[in-house]
């Protein structure tokens, strides 16, 4: 190899850059990210990052990713020659594989082969040099050139000839092969000396060169070069092997092969995309930055609005809590049914004597269990009503809360965006489900009441006439009678409360406003579920409170790669 192949060199003959795929990829994921980016809260400001979103999109789809992914493209370096110069031994050897048949018969290649890095496969696709050759990927041509083995220019053949003079018309450089025998046939060099004329890069191989022969043939060829006004383009020289079959050593190719990695070298070509774009990329940062800044905003006034539902539903969940403690509940059919019960000849009639004595039997109290049956359900029924109209005014109040004139921005956006449709039935379902749960429960409280009452106040183990008190109260109206009983004191009727304290004495009152808190915290949980619902609407990644740092991080990528 003579002339030196240094980066001056390779600067100069390639007409454009190479590869760098990291930078057209940066400038894809910002465009990806910044069309995903939506501003989902009406907030002031946020028609401008609409537009500005869109004219980022535009300028990034319809300008700068196409202008990157042509300086991106693979370039196409066309080995020309006459037939049997050793075109195809040259690109099989330098590739370690036979991607192009080499032969005796001349002219032997027809049809042009192009082998390329796979990874630029998706870079090449478009390129109009695809339709007039077969096309091969193999992982040893370096990524950021394209390979292509062209037929012989001075052929007898007229279609090669014309296909070889198209494809030196599409190359990027031409790596002109020739031997010793033939570098001094005219063609090559008319067709050399065109090439010069419109600024094409070249670079010489010298193939095929006996070691006797060497010097004389090189300074005669360096001579010509310089003549042809080629001084500045590389040449190798490929001494002869001898007799010959097959691709040559990797060391015989070694230096050409060096020169193409290096002018595919991917930081070359990152310093001259950037160069070639650092008007365009520059101009980007202060718009990136602006969108970031209207993404933020975004998300601090999500985090705005999340501490307003906080605070609409506060006084609904407090006025859940009263109304439940206030007897809310036992207005309406827990009161009537009550009544029901407890009249003259119902089954709760007399069932405690003023004296004290707890009227009944086994049997009696089965009865007794049955007919309280109906008290549990109209208690549930009216512990689930009570619950949705505990959540209904906690929307109203949400609702309320982020339509008024001081509400915080973005408040009406989230009022329309949370669904109104469905919420009642849902509302009606948890509630529904919640108030069984609640009544279920009174079994295990009045369970442990009668086995707390057994036991004496301040002592360790039941006593015979405790024991036979909770004995009594057991019998009387059953598990499931006290438990209903307990239900209807929980929800406000006095009148049941005072039977379960007559019954079960402080353990019975206990577990009465066990129950009666239990149903309370139910309450405001309806509320603050209300809460939550329309704080779902603030669950998008677009009001995430990191939502801008990765328009920021696609930012700074960028700026690391120019
Ligand atoms: N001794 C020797 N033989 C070689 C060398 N390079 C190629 N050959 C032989 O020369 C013949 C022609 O080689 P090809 O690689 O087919 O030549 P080509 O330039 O592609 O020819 P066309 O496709 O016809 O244009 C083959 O038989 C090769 O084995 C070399 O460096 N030394
Ligand atoms: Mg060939």
């Amino acid at each position: 190899m003579t002339a030196a192949a240094g980066t001056d060199i390779a600067e100069a003959v390639l007409p454009r850059p190479l590869a760098a795929t990291s930078l057209l990829d940066a400038v894809r994921d910002l465009r990806r990210d910044v069309e995903r980016t939506g501003f989902p809260l009406e907030i002031p400001g946020v028609d401008a990052a609409r537009a500005s979103r869109r004219r980022l999109v535009d300028q990034l789809g319809e300008h700068l990713v196409p202008r990157l992914e042509e300086l991106s493209a693979p370039a196409i370096v066309v080995v020309a020659g006459s037939t049997g110069a050793g075109k195809s031994t040259l690109v099989n050897s330098l590739l370690g594989a036979e991607v192009t048949a080499a032969g005796v018969l001349r002219p032997t290649t027809r049809r042009p082969v192009l082998a390329h890095n796979p990874a630029d496969a998706d870079l090449l696709s478009q390129h109009p040099v695809l339709e007039s050759v077969e096309v091969v990927a193999n992982d040893q041509v370096p990524r950021g050139i394209a390979l292509l083995d062209a037929p012989d220019l001075d052929s007898v053949l007229e279609s090669n000839r014309e296909s070889a003079h198209q494809l030196l018309e599409a190359a990027d450089l031409w790596l002109f092969v020739t031997t010793a025998a033939r570098y001094g046939d005219a063609l090559p060099w008319q067709v050399l000396e065109g090439a010069v004329e419109r600024g094409a890069s070249i670079a010489m191989v010298l193939n095929r060169v006996s070691p006797a022969s060497l010097p004389t043939v090189r300074g005669d060829l360096l001579d010509r070069l310089r003549a042809h006004g080629l001084e500045g383009a590389p040449l190798f020289v490929v001494p002869d092997v001898g007799p010959h079959e097959g691709p040559l050593s990797a060391a015989v190719v070694a230096p050409i092969m060096r020169w193409l990695t290096m002018l595919a070298g991917p930081d070359r070509a990152r310093t001259v995309i950037a160069r070639t774009l650092r008007g365009s990329l520059a101009a980007l940062r202060p718009w990136v930055d602006e969108l970031a800044d209207a993404v933020q905003a975004q998300a601090d006034a999500a985090e705005g609005l999340a501490a307003e539902l906080d605070l609409a539903v506060q006084g609904p969940q407090e006025r859940a809590r009263a109304g439940v403690h206030g007897g809310a509940v036992a207005d309406g059919a827990a009161r009537a049914r009550w009544t029901e019960l407890t009249m003259g000849g119902a089954p709760l009639d007399g069932l405690v004597r003023p004296s004290g004595r707890v009227r009944g039997s086994r049997r009696t109290g089965r009865a007794r269990s049955e007919a309280l049956v109906p008290l549990t359900r109209d208690v549930t029924r009216s512990a689930a009503a009570n619950l949705a109209a505990a959540g209904a005014q906690a929307e109203r109040m949400i609702r309320t809360h982020l339509t008024r004139a001081d509400a915080p921005a973005g408040g009406r956006s989230l009022e329309s965006a949370w669904p109104a449709e469905g919420r009642v039935e849902q509302r009606a379902a948890a509630a529904e489900l919640s108030a069984a749960q609640w009544a279920a429960g009174s079994i295990d409280a009045a369970r442990s009441a009668l086995a707390e009452a057994s036991v004496p106040a301040g002592r360790a183990r039941s006593d015979a006439r405790a024991a036979r008190r909770a004995q009594r109260a057991e019998r009387a109206l059953g598990e499931d009678g006290l438990a209903a009983v307990a239900l209807a004191a929980a929800v406000g009727v006095e009148p049941a409360r005072a039977l379960v304290v007559d019954l079960l004495g402080e353990p019975g009152a206990r577990a009465c406003d066990l129950l009666r808190d239990d149903l309370a915290e139910r309450s405001a949980e309806q509320a603050r579920l209300e809460g939550e619902s329309a704080a779902q609407v603030l669950a998008d990644p677009d009001l995430a409170a990191d939502a801008s740092s990765l328009l920021r991080l696609r930012l700074a990528v960028l700026k690391g790669l120019t």
